[in-house]
């Protein structure tokens, strides 16, 4: 608890572009929750390299992706919007948590799994802790609630684990976090593939709509989205790209599958399809004038940057030399 408020964490990686699926399965609820939760959202840089990063590329990336946490509508006066990596405990409690952790979880980690496949060439020890550093992240906060997509949710259990296990032994240390899940796009699909999750790492460009794209590039990827033949728009599992399609409209429109189904009844793809991409772009556009806006004003981040970095870090230290006492660590001398 924070003045009485319970706390929030989530974070995003800056890797990559963010996709129309982080939008609606995270930063899109986000904005909901910042009023009723103390939020801490984080851009999570130290996850960011374990894949290979180009050092410009990631500063630029973790630049525009915290600008783009306001732009989505996060007040950083209310949220503590910040990078990972000027928050030296987070680094810190995940050494302590490594302890703490079992080879038999992580290789569990379907997550590690994926990208351990995808990286063949490169599977670090950063990319095997990764859940831990994660489960460092939220425990450092104290946090209650951690709203994050379902392919996140094992994460969550783990970092549930791993702070029973250290509070069975020191004590009421962390809080336990629950999972927050949004109802609406929690779970958005590739437009190529409907079996994979759109993902920004994904190297077809047509399989994500970027949050940044341009309203035609939206609306030709929406064209050319990978449906079946049935050529009824219905919400089934046997339709895996329309459910989908039906999925995102909703998300965007806030109507309901069932009144999806009925305004496009008798109306074939060729009418949907770009009726999808004009709902999204009619969300996505704000957020992109607001982002280019601010993007222009460097003092005005800058300093957000340097104020919500040392909140930040005030309680990530108040939690950290609790651990360091409780594990026996040496007193600082003042
Ligand atoms: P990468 O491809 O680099 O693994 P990603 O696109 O999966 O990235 P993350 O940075 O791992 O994105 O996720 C950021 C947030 O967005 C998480 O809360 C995650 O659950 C959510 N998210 C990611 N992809 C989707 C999706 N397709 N549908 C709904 N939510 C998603
Ligand atoms: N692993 C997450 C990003 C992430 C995160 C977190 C989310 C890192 N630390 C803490 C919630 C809470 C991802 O890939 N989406």
């Amino acid at each position: 608890m924070i003045d009485g408020k319970k706390v929030l964490f989530s974070g995003m990686q800056s890797t990559g572009s963010l996709t129309l699926g982080n939008y609606l399965g995270a930063l899109k609820n986000w904005v909901t929750l910042s009023d009723e939760y103390e939020c801490f959202y984080s851009v999570v840089d130290m996850h960011s390299i374990t894949i290979r990063q180009e050092p410009s590329e990631l500063r630029k990336r973790a630049r525009n992706l915290l600008t783009l946490y306001i732009a989505a509508g996060l007040d950083p006066k209310k949220n503590c919007i910040y990078y990972q990596s000027h928050v030296s405990g987070h680094a810190e409690l995940a050494w302590i948590l490594n302890c703490f952790t079992y080879i038999g979880e992580l290789n569990r980690m379907t997550q590690f799994k994926d990208k351990a496949a995808k990286h063949a060439d490169n599977i670090n020890a950063g990319l095997y802790t990764y859940p831990v550093l994660m489960a460092a992240d939220i425990l450092l906060y104290q946090a209650d609630v951690v709203p994050v997509g379902k392919d996140q949710l094992q994460h969550l259990e783990i970092t549930r684990d791993i702070a029973q296990r250290f509070n069975a032994i020191y004590g009421e240390v962390f809080t336990i976090p629950e999972p927050y899940m949004g109802k609406a796009g929690a779970n958005i699909r590739s437009l190529q593939n409907p079996d994979k999750k759109m993902s920004k790492s994904d190297e077809n460009a047509n399989a994500s709509i970027y949050l940044m794209d341009d309203p035609d590039t939206i609306i030709r990827k929406f064209k050319r989205a990978v449906t079946d033949s049935e050529a009824s728009v219905r919400y089934r599992e046997e339709q895996p790209g329309i459910k989908n399609l039906i999925e995102i409209y909703c998300a965007c429109t806030g109507k309901t599958p069932e009144e999806t189904e009925k305004e496009f009844d008798g109306r074939g793809y060729s009418e949907f399809k770009p009726a999808v991409g004009e709902a999204v772009v009619s969300v996505l556009k704000p957020v992109q004038d607001r982002f280019y806006e601010l993007s222009k004003d460097k003092a005005y981040i800058d300093g957000i940057i340097k104020e919500n970095a040392e909140k930040a870090n005030y309680y990530a230290t108040k939690t950290l030399r609790k651990v360091q006492k409780k594990i026996g660590f040496p007193e600082r001398i003042r």
